[in-house]
């Protein structure tokens, strides 16, 4: 239900200045709307050289309008996983400065040397050192909010805090069905059109895209940020990446922010790779090994050691990994919200590489079990590991 409480009004550059200027030194004296994401309004307010970002939900989707309502309830989603996050993993999170219920707003640190990784990546920046950190935040994320930490009380609280249906909706929708059906929300070139048609035509890979959503509606592991793309990580020299945009997170299958970060990865490679750019491609080839070390690593780090079953764990961590690296794969093709690395392609070569990804998501959605970072790296990029 989409309850909005009386205070609430939507800022604009015009009276954001005067709801941030308690949390600056002085009053602001300049605001800009920055949000260029499919949800919500985001402003930098300025006092002085010091600035915040503020976040604020709408009461329905921004992309869409007030046709599609949407619960206000998610910047609380959000402000709650931002304090388990940053508590579980220090410094890998913009700082909270703030959540005002009342106006579904929330304050946070300006990371104003950082960008968002995919337009880095877009441009063809490295940065070093992100991969492996993202790894590890995922792992301390993961581990640390499941039931083998918690115990049973933390753990009922942490079930109640993230009941998410509204945004969990629009994955279990927008991920799992409408790219696999005729939809009003999908999206492709006309190009296309043939391969968006054979989807929804495939029964085996619909059944198996139809699996991994229940798995996804049903398999409370931990807590997970529920939509880890490189859109959602921002990153600055030397590396420093920050998470963000937890708003759809909620007690699901590890695997699916581990599948989200390395389709991203995988198709950020493929478009480079089209570009002719071997040797950024060769480094988003290291890039996702490293993130997958890390996180085995720092997974088998933070798994107490009187617990049994560690090791099972993440082998089914990746295995479900790769599933959901599939269909994030081929919902950036053919459904609502695309990935700029291939639409921003020249036209010519956008369609081939669409074909592509899209052929690596179906084989990873059905394949048999997979063992390994490589294996799953190979299928989803088309590419053998050296
Ligand atoms: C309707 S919202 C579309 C997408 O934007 C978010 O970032 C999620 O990825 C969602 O699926
Ligand atoms: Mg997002």
């Amino acid at each position: 239900m989409n309850t909005v409480p009386d205070e609430y009004v939507p800022l604009d550059v015009d009276t954001v200045g005067e709801f941030a200027s308690s949390f600056l030194p002085g009053p602001a004296d300049a605001a800009e709307e920055i949000g260029d994401g499919n949800l919500n309004l985001v402003f930098r307010v300025r006092s002085g050289a010091e600035s915040v970002i503020v976040k604020q939900a709408l009461p329905y989707l921004k992309i869409a309008g007030e046709g599609w309502p949407l619960t206000l309830d998610r910047v609380r989603i959000e402000a709650e996983a931002l304090r388990i996050q940053a508590d579980l993993a220090p410094g890998r999170v913009p700082a909270l400065i703030a959540h005002r219920p009342a106006r579904a707003a929330i304050v946070l640190e300006d990371l104003s040397e950082h960008v968002v990784w995919r337009t880095a990546l877009i441009a063809g920046h490295r940065h070093e050192g992100v991969a492996e950190a993202l790894g590890e935040f995922c792992a301390r994320t993961l581990v640390g909010t499941s039931p083998v930490t918690l115990d049973s009380e933390r753990r009922a609280t942490l079930h109640r805090q993230f009941v998410n249906p509204e945004l969990c909706a629009i994955t279990e929708d927008l991920v799992f069905t409408s790219p696999y059906v005729d939809s009003a929300s999908n999206r492709y070139d006309p190009e296309i059109a043939d391969l968006a048609a054979e989807l929804r035509a495939d029964v085996p890979l619909r059944a198996a895209a139809g699996r991994l959503k229940l798995r996804f509606q049903t398999r409370a592991e931990a807590l997970i940020h529920g939509d880890l793309h490189t859109g959602s990580v921002m990153v600055r020299d030397g590396g420093d990446p920050r998470a963000i945009d937890p708003e759809f997170a909620f007690l699901g299958p590890m695997g699916f922010d581990i599948g989200n970060v390395l389709a991203n990865l995988a198709m950020a490679r493929t478009a480079h790779a089209a570009l002719g750019d071997a040797s950024l491609a060769a480094w988003l080839d290291d890039a996702a090994a490293r993130f997958s070390a890390a996180f085995a690593d720092t997974f088998g780090a933070c798994w107490p050691s009187g617990v049994l079953g560690g090791d099972r764990q993440l082998a089914d961590v990746l295995a479900d990994a790769a599933g959901y690296a599939g269909v994030e794969m081929i919902r950036r093709q053919v459904g609502l919200a695309h990935a700029a690395d291939i639409d921003t392609l020249p036209d010519g070569m956008r369609e081939e590489v669409r074909r592509a990804v899209i052929a690596a998501g179906r084989v990873l959605i059905t394949a048999a079990r997979l063992h390994s970072h490589e294996e799953l790296w190979s299928l989803a990029t088309g590419e053998t590991c050296s």
